[in-house]
């Protein structure tokens, strides 16, 4: 009988299935993981729903997964950076290296990535799954598989601060308080931040928030008048916030995030939602508000491992919710229900490679 190979395919939406697949076989410069645990991102939870996210769409079955991290089972002929048992956190765009984006360093605008569960790439939602060795990073023991797929939604973070250039001193709102606003709010702190501001419509996401490290949140009504949102941010932070980084992409977030930032300032657009988005664009030019987009993160999973391990920023809190590989329908309709923050997959038992005990 072959080797099992369980794994998440999404044949359309709503037909997520759970079966065997062939094990991959590796190149020389790739690695085979045993998948350790999977997060499920908005991303996921579009596909499934929608069979599309973005301009993506999904036209063939497609393996789900890119929060992930797992164990090296074998490697290829010219890989020299990870051995067999090595514990990896997985960051899943693999670009071409030769464009000219990736060759002066912004490879995540590289046209050729390949993006795991970005329709037509598969991700990594299954017993085993092949990776270029270059784009897997080992955990020192102390940190945990979680943490490693954690790094994944932290890099988005990261890179949303420093694409507003949050620096020591700064006064940072953030709107919305799911993962990506979380991140967010853990990724300024670290980076010195001097008060943290974050909105969202939901009460218990903005208690985890607070219990994470946000200094101040504010519970936004629906229909909450604009001006008196502004006037609110700036009385709570005492004063402008240098940088504003939306997490929801609501037309309402991201015109507060132009609105309320410092003249001079940033406004950072993480996620957005429509289209088509009317925004105050004369107000933003006149008082120099740089409004800056960010696509996924470049150069990022090294300084997330870094912050991780240093314990200069804590993860762990964000997952709310554990489900097993063969469990997976009903993660998906948890992501769904919108319960909790981070759900996670565990293809393993859930410590089964953390070698220092869970705390
Ligand atoms: O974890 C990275 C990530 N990036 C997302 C969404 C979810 N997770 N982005 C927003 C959507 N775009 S996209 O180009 N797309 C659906 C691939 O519209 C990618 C970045
Ligand atoms: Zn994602």
């Amino acid at each position: 009988m072959a080797e099992d190979n369980l794994t998440a395919v999404l044949h359309k939406p709503n037909d997520l299935r759970l079966e065997q697949t062939p094990i991959p076989v590796i190149n020389d410069d790739e690695v085979l993981l045993r998948m350790d645990c999977v997060g499920i991102c908005g991303s996921d939870v579009h596909y499934w729903q929608k069979g599309a996210c973005g301009h993506f769409t999904l036209k063939e079955p497609m393996i789900m997964g890119h929060e992930a991290s797992g164990v090296v089972a074998k490697i290829g002929a010219k890989v020299k950076n990870l051995k067999v048992g090595d514990r990896v956190a997985i960051e899943p765009g693999v670009p071409c290296r030769y464009c000219e984006f990736c060759k002066s360093g912004r490879y995540h605008l590289c046209p050729d990535i390949v993006f795991c569960a970005t329709p037509p790439v598969h991700g990594n939602l299954a017993r085993y799954y092949k990776h270029a060795a270059d784009f897997c990073y080992k955990l020192p023991d102390h940190v945990t598989m979680e943490e490693g797929a954690l790094l994944e939604p932290l890099s988005v973070g990261i890179h949303a601060c420093r694409r507003g250039g949050v620096a020591a001193g700064h006064n940072v709102l953030v709107l919305g308080a799911g993962p990506i606003g979380l991140v967010c709010m853990l990724a300024a702190k670290a980076m010195g931040a001097n008060k943290v501001l974050i909105t969202d419509l939901s009460r218990s996401r903005l208690e985890l928030a607070k219990k994470m490290g946000a200094d101040f949140t504010v519970q936004v009504a629906p229909d909450a008048n604009e001006a008196y949102m502004v006037q609110k941010v700036h009385e709570l932070l005492g004063t402008h916030p240098d940088v504003s980084i939306d997490a929801s992409g609501a037309q309402a977030t991201v015109r507060l995030a132009m609105l309320a930032t410092k003249s001079g300032g940033v406004a950072v657009l993480v996620g957005m939602g429509s289209r088509d988005v009317t925004v105050p664009l004369a107000g933003a030019v006149a008082r120099e508000v740089d409004v800056r987009g960010i696509f996924r993160y470049v150069n990022i999973y090294p300084i997330a491992l870094a912050m991780v391990a240093s314990g200069q920023v804590n993860v762990k809190p964000l997952v709310t919710h554990h489900f097993s590989l063969e469990n997976t329908l009903a993660a998906y309709e948890a992501a769904h229900r919108g319960d909790g923050v981070k759900i996670m997959i565990h293809v393993q038992r859930r410590d089964a490679n953390n070698p220092v005990p869970f705390q």
